[in-house]
């Protein structure tokens, strides 16, 4: 697999999104008594029955307890584990499956760089370079090393009404001192797409360790590991149809072959005495413990089923809804967008004059809308922008133009409720 993240998709090659619907028994829900828009898919997507099927099927043949048993069904619940290893690597294009570790999700996949690769390589006067467009998990992890390691933080700079990264100075952010740069692939709350092949190839030249937060783009665009050149990235399962609490980091096999391990406990270790033990090789070794062994199995259901409609068409058609629901927005008047005028993700995070963003997602929920209000845990973000909260509407390849319309004829029903 070779990396297509600008691959044009030729229309009669899209699958058709709204037959695709009947995949999402949720989809078909009413809420307070309409047709359940969803537009809240940055903060979790939702389920195709494929995902739904594959969690009972593995209950209902599969359970058991995972690398210990020589019974059948410990042998099946290993298959499904390990055979789901290897489609994460495949859908990220890894080198070799002992690459992709599982964890809940992006947050966990970060906090254990922190804590073994960062703590094992970082010390005082050391700089960890994040952006100003990162979310809490990729800041606040850091922060916690920062302070038992004495290395210290910067930010990239995001620059303009436009939200990108400042990329002109990158060379000089680039310092001796820097150690680590990680940023997010697309911003939860912009809808920047952020250069990570450039970003990480420029790091790389200089020796320094990339971590890549892709948990707003991993089910969304094409994603190869190989050719954005990171060393590691983060990913949520939940965040691209799959179930909660599964997710995985993706490492380099050098970098994780370096790493002490996190957590200590069964499953990861080749040996223990009462003082003493030794691991495994990578992945095990950061797998303390019983698994997400169903969560596993359900996740490689959805990357299935994602791979099935194509990433470059899901890539597509998330442009596409954000390009109209900027285009239809932008004719409401009294209305900021934030973030790039094109070329974004389907993110739209926006500002009504005059009325808060927890009362437009009330209103809108009112109406079967589901939007998210909030700081989307970009709070320095939102500082530095001068404003506290945005109201957000986020796609996936479920959604229709026709929600994105209905979107805007409930934007302009809430400013003329407000104007009156
Ligand atoms: N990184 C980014 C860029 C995110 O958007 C999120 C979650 C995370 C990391 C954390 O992912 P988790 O699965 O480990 O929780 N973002 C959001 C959001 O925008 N609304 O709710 C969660």
């Amino acid at each position: 697999m070779t990396a297509k993240m600008t691959t044009p998709i030729a229309p009669e090659r899209a699958p058709d999104w709204r037959a695709l619907r009947k995949d999402f028994p949720i989809l078909s829900l009413q809420v307070r008594g309409r047709p359940l828009i969803y537009l809240d898919n940055a903060a979790t997507t939702q389920k195709p029955r494929a995902v739904l099927d594959a969690l009972r099927d593995f209950y209902e043949q599969r359970n058991a307890n995972v690398h210990r048993g020589v019974h059948e069904l410990s042998n099946r619940a290993t298959a499904a584990y390990e055979g789901a290893r290897e489609t994460a690597a495949r859908f990220v294009n890894a080198r070799q499956t002992g690459e992709i570790v599982f964890t809940r999700g992006a947050t966990e996949s970060i906090n254990l760089v922190a804590n073994t690769w960062g703590a094992r390589r970082l010390q005082a006067g050391d700089v960890i370079l994040l952006t100003e467009m990162e979310h809490h998990s990729n800041i606040v992890p850091w922060q916690l090393l920062a302070a038992r390691t004495g290395a210290r933080l910067a930010f990239l700079p995001v620059t303009g009404p436009e939200g990108l990264l400042d990329l002109s100075r990158l060379d000089e952010w680039l310092t001796s001192e820097v150690k680590l740069l990680a940023f997010t692939h697309v911003s939860n709350t912009l809808g920047t797409v952020n250069p990570a092949s450039q970003l990480c190839s420029m790091a790389r030249r200089k020796g320094i360790v990339t971590l890549v937060d892709a948990a707003q783009s991993t089910g969304h665009r094409p994603l190869d590991v190989q050719e954005i050149g990171c060393d590691f990235l983060a990913a949520s399962g939940h965040k691209m149809c799959g179930p909660t609490g599964i997710g995985f980091l993706y490492g380099r096999m050098e970098r994780l072959a370096e790493m002490p391990p996190w957590h200590g406990g069964g499953d990861m270790i080749e040996s223990v005495d009462y003082h003493t033990s030794t691991w495994k090789q990578p992945p095990h070794k950061f797998e303390a413990g019983t698994p997400n062994i169903a969560g596993a199995a359900a996740l490689a259901a959805a990357l299935e089923y994602l791979d099935r409609l194509g990433r470059p068409a899901i890539a597509a058609h998330d442009a596409a809804l954000a390009a109209h629901a900027l285009e239809k927005m932008s004719g409401l008047g009294g209305l900021r967008i934030l973030g790039p005028a094109s070329g974004r993700a389907g993110v739209v995070s926006f500002l009504m004059d005059g009325i808060h963003a927890h009362d437009v997602v009330t209103m809108a929920d009112h109406a079967g809308v589901a939007l998210r209000g909030g700081h989307h845990c970009n709070q320095p973000l939102m500082k530095k922008l001068g404003i506290e909260s945005t109201a957000r509407a986020s796609f996936y390849f479920y959604n229709t133009f026709e929600e994105v319309d209905r979107l805007v004829e409930v934007l302009r029903e809430i400013r003329r409720y407000f104007s009156r």
